[in-house]
């Protein structure tokens, strides 16, 4: 038999592959179908302390390579998310609550409110919103990255990982390193969050595909997977004592194959679960099973982070 599970801390997935907060995660009934799928886990739409409509739409397009999206954060606010965990039935799968206030004092409150439910709930603070105009990704500023990580810490009694943006350039994989390395209760760094403020143009009409910003917005489907694998890999290396949750630019099993052997210990979906919907999560599980079949592995630890180099 082939075993396809996982472990994120100490909680057990039956399968690698869950959704990508933003991605059916909105609503209740959206929660509830990535829970009854054959997806490992399940992810809440990042939230913020009031309830927010988001940007004008249209606000997501796909195109013949992924997507481009300036959602704005659209979600009920936190107390609704708060109650989904307070009724969760933890035996199931695991679930994530992501965290995405417009100010750490914000984050400070929602953090507290979740830890309170004293749950076995795993947060995942955002890092890298990349369409709230006005309001800059924090995992680019690195001070004050760092500032935010430091408070955070000091208030968490439980475990929790960070959602990152993409980064590009060797300098800033290594000060993002060294900045997680300082935090013990940081568990899990998820990567990649969309690459922000693409531009997709339609060449017949000469227009912009979504509304917000002129036209940008964050990048990802197939787009992105170099720079997600680039990003997993990278900080599995960096931070040895840290979970990888690898994101972007899975279609098929041979992508979730990639984010594993490059580290991740666990993967979300977001643009091709968009187009497709919670049937995605079987057809994954079942070309992971064949693709390691094939190559005889076992089990995930078989291959996980074990890239070979040149
Ligand atoms: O809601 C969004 O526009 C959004 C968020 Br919070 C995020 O983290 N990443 C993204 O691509 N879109």
């Amino acid at each position: 038999m082939t075993d396809i599970s996982t472990h994120i801390l100490d909680q057990r997935m039956r399968s690698p592959v869950y959704n990508a907060s933003g991605v059916m995660c909105r609503e209740t009934t959206e929660l509830e179908a990535v829970r009854h799928s054959d997806a490992g886990a399940l992810v809440s739409k990042s939230c913020t302390l009031e309830a927010r409509d988001g940007n004008p739409e249209p606000r997501y397009a796909a195109t013949p390579f992924g997507s481009i999206n300036s959602m704005g954060l659209p979600n009920h606010g936190y107390r609704y998310y708060l109650d989904y965990a307070a009724h969760y039935d933890y035996t199931d799968k695991p679930l994530f609550i992501s965290i995405s206030g417009l100010s750490l004092a914000d984050n400070l409150h929602m953090l507290d409110a979740f830890q309170r439910l004293k749950r076995p709930l795993l947060p995942e603070v955002n890092l890298s919103c990349p369409n709230v105009p006005g309001k800059p990704q924090l995992g680019y500023s690195f001070d004050d990255m760092a500032t935010a990580l430091t408070a955070i810490h000091a208030a968490m009694d439980i475990p929790f990982g960070v959602k990152l943006p993409p980064y590009f350039d060797i300098s800033h994989f290594e000060m993002a390193a060294e900045i997680f390395n300082r935090f013990e209760r940081l568990k899990f760094l998820t990567c990649i969050n969309s690459i922000g403020n693409g531009l997709v143009v339609d060449t017949d009409s000469e227009t912009v595909l979504i509304k917000p910003k002129n036209g940008l917005g964050g990048i990802g489907g197939d787009y992105v997977l170099p720079t997600a694998l680039a990003n997993v890999n990278t900080f599995y290396r960096l931070c040895p004592d840290k979970q990888i949750i690898g994101c972007g630019g899975i279609g098929a099993g041979e992508q979730v194959f990639q984010h594993i052997l490059c580290g991740a210990s666990a993967v979300q979906v977001g643009t091709r679960l968009w187009e497709e919907g919670a049937g995605l999560f079987t057809r994954l599980n079942q070309e992971l099973v064949a693709i390691m079949q094939r190559k005889g592995y076992q089990c995930l630890a078989d291959f996980r982070g074990k890239l070979c180099t040149l």
